[in-house]
């Protein structure tokens, strides 16, 4: 018979305590690293406290297809207090990223068909490629200006304007034109704000929303700040389509954008419609940025990897960046309430309980990624290799929304950058992962573009 949840091994009897402790070890920006030695001291399997929330925490494959059997037809993650703090406070509705039950259910089957069926998708090819033609074009100039003929830089800001301007491309069948050398003001704010939500949230993760909103902290007034700069700048945004949609001002020859075909089939109130084009505007920044960036710095350090996927590309194979990294995933775990009974490495787990499948510690477990730390993508080649490994967008119903787009929108560039440039770096610099809700380089990288 299976043992009894409370064998678990872990520290699970002092929430406050704990997480007392994770603060003063850097808990904050090391996430990661804390439950990638918790494992190690406890297996495969451990329970957790930190402040009022308690999870079981998993590592394994196995494990991960198990909780995914057991989250029902109206999957919930854990949701970031401070989001939902944020919402109760100004009264702002919740997209589908913060609700629950049926009305998750009926904006996210709605929103699938403008995001994730393959119909749409094929779509967005020409809009993504568009934006990253504008960035080697840029890329070429500022090699040509720097009179050496390549392009060094810290490419994290180039990135996100190039990640911002993909996903409005998308959303709203509009180029903002942020790879000119004028940026918008207005849009660099709505990427700085939402750098800065992700950077204040992290220390708010575990105290409840209750609390949170009788603090006046210096670290809930600018998270405030920042999603009051996301949601105002995505407002704008979304009543300029709305405005030129009424004054017939919309081509209707060309693919008008999700919002517009959102507004245009009249299925979901407006803001609905807006919660979740805010939602999708604010999480299209970071996530494929960071990916992008770490992807080039590991072609970069592998130029044996990166001259085979470039000549894969020439071939017009097609297939270069579809590598799903098990070592930079932007989400440090992927969690759900079960809601049912399990039983995970021979424990009882019982219905409601949080369940996280630990994805950076899994990326890097040498039991399920032989020689994790090596860049070898060509490991997802072969007979089913992905099974229930290859997470790094989540799994099921409640998986990434904007998995299509962001999928697209990075093997796109990938593409064109190999095309055009060899990617360079100073070998000698190690850059290790920071928490910062998500996970981001703990420096600076510097890269070069070479024009071939
Ligand atoms: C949810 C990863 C890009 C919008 C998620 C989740 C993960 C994730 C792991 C949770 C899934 C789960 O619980 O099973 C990523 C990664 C990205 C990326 C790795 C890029 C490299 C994007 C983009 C958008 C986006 C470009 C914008 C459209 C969302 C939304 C949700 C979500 C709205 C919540 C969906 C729901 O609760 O129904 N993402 N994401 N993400 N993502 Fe992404
Ligand atoms: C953070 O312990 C660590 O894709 C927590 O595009 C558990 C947790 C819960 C939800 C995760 C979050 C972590 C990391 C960031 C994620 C988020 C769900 C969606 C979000 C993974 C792992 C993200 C980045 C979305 C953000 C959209 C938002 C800006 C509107």
């Amino acid at each position: 018979t299976p043992r009894p949840f409370n064998q678990l091994p872990g520290d699970w009897r002092a929430g406050w305590l704990n997480l007392y402790r994770f603060w003063q070890e850097g808990g904050l920006h090391n996430l990661h690293h804390i439950m990638a030695r918790k494992f190690q001291q406890f297996g495969p399997i451990y329970r957790e406290k930190l402040g009022v929330y308690e999870s079981v925490n998993i590592i394994t494959p196995r494990d991960a297809a198990i909780l995914f059997q057991a989250e029902g037809t109206l999957p919930e993650r854990f949701s970031v207090p401070p989001w939902v703090a944020y919402r109760n406070y100004r009264n702002k509705p919740y997209g589908v990223l913060l609700k629950t039950g049926e009305a998750w259910r009926s904006d996210r089957l709605m929103l699938n068909k403008e995001a994730l069926s393959p119909q749409v998708v094929e779509g967005f090819v020409p809009l993504l490629s568009q934006v990253g033609e504008d960035f080697i074009r840029r890329a070429r100039a500022q090699a040509g200006k720097s009179g050496r003929e390549y392009w060094t830089a810290d490419f994290t800001h180039e990135l996100f304007r190039f990640a911002l301007e993909s996903i409005c491309h998308v959303l709203y069948g509009e180029r903002l034109g942020l790879l000119q050398d004028f940026v918008d003001p207005e849009a660099q704010r709505f990427i700085d704000a939402v750098a800065l939500m992700f950077h204040t949230t992290s220390p708010m993760l575990y105290l409840p929303p209750a609390l949170l909103r009788h603090l006046n902290a210096k670290t809930w007034r600018d998270h405030v700040w920042a999603w009051d700069a996301i949601f105002s700048q995505a407002d704008k945004c979304i009543h300029n389509v709305y405005r030129d949609l009424r004054l017939q001002r919309k081509s209707t020859t060309e693919y008008m954008g999700i919002l517009c075909s959102l507004i245009l089939q009249d299925k979901l109130p407006l803001d609905d419609i807006k919660a979740s084009i805010t939602e999708m505007m604010a999480g299209g920044v970071d996530t494929t940025s960071m990916t992008l960036q770490w992807a080039m710095f590991e072609l970069a350090r592998a130029p044996a990897v990166q001259e085979q996927l470039r000549a894969e590309v020439l071939a017009a194979k097609g297939m270069a960046a579809n590598t799903p990294a098990p070592l930079h995933p932007v989400a440090v775990t992927l969690q759900r309430y079960i809601t049912q009974e399990v039983i995970l490495q021979d424990y009882c787990i019982p219905p409601k309980t949080l369940v996280q499948v630990g994805l950076y510690a899994m990326g890097r477990d040498p039991e399920v990624f032989p020689k994790p730390e090596q860049f070898i993508p060509q490991r997802w080649l072969g007979a089913d290799p992905k099974h229930f490994k290859g997470l790094g967008f989540g799994f099921g119903p409640r998986q990434c929304l904007g998995r299509r787009i962001a999928e697209l929108e990075m093997q796109i560039f990938l593409m064109q950058i190999l095309e055009n440039f060899k990617i360079e770096t100073m070998r000698a610099v190690e850059v290790g992962t920071k928490f910062d809700l998500i996970l981001i380089p703990d420096k600076p990288i510097y890269l070069t573009l070479r024009p071939l």
